[in-house]
């Protein structure tokens, strides 16, 4: 009998951790390469990162610069399924764009 009610306790406590907790961010990066256009790049940002032209540009030759950049923080799948987009969208081209994440 006293053995049960502690338990009911820590299930409804762990409960309300998992409803507060945010999820673990991942970190989703561009890298540089030599044969990817600029301007694929560009349309990349704006279409699968949802980047303004100016902030699309500005990431872009951050990349072109510096051998890599920073798309934006997302959730797990979230992450997962832009990085799967732009596997895509660049096979599609023959463009060897690589895309990585790592957890923040
Ligand atoms: N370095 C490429 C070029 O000169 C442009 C480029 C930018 C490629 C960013 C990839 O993630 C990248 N055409």
């Amino acid at each position: 009998m006293s053995e049960e009610k502690p338990q009911i306790e820590d299930d409804v406590l762990s409960e309300q951790q998992v409803e507060l907790e945010e999820p673990p961010l991942y970190r989703v990066m561009l890298l540089n390469d030599d044969y990817t256009t600029m301007d694929f790049v560009v349309e990349v940002l704006k279409h699968v990162f949802k980047k303004s032209d100016e902030d699309a540009h500005r990431i872009m030759l951050n990349v072109h610069r510096n051998g890599f950049g920073v798309c934006g923080l997302y959730p797990r799948d979230i992450a997962e399924t832009k990085i799967d987009m732009v596997d895509g969208l660049s096979r599609e081209k023959g463009f060897p764009l690589k895309c990585t994440m790592e957890r923040e």
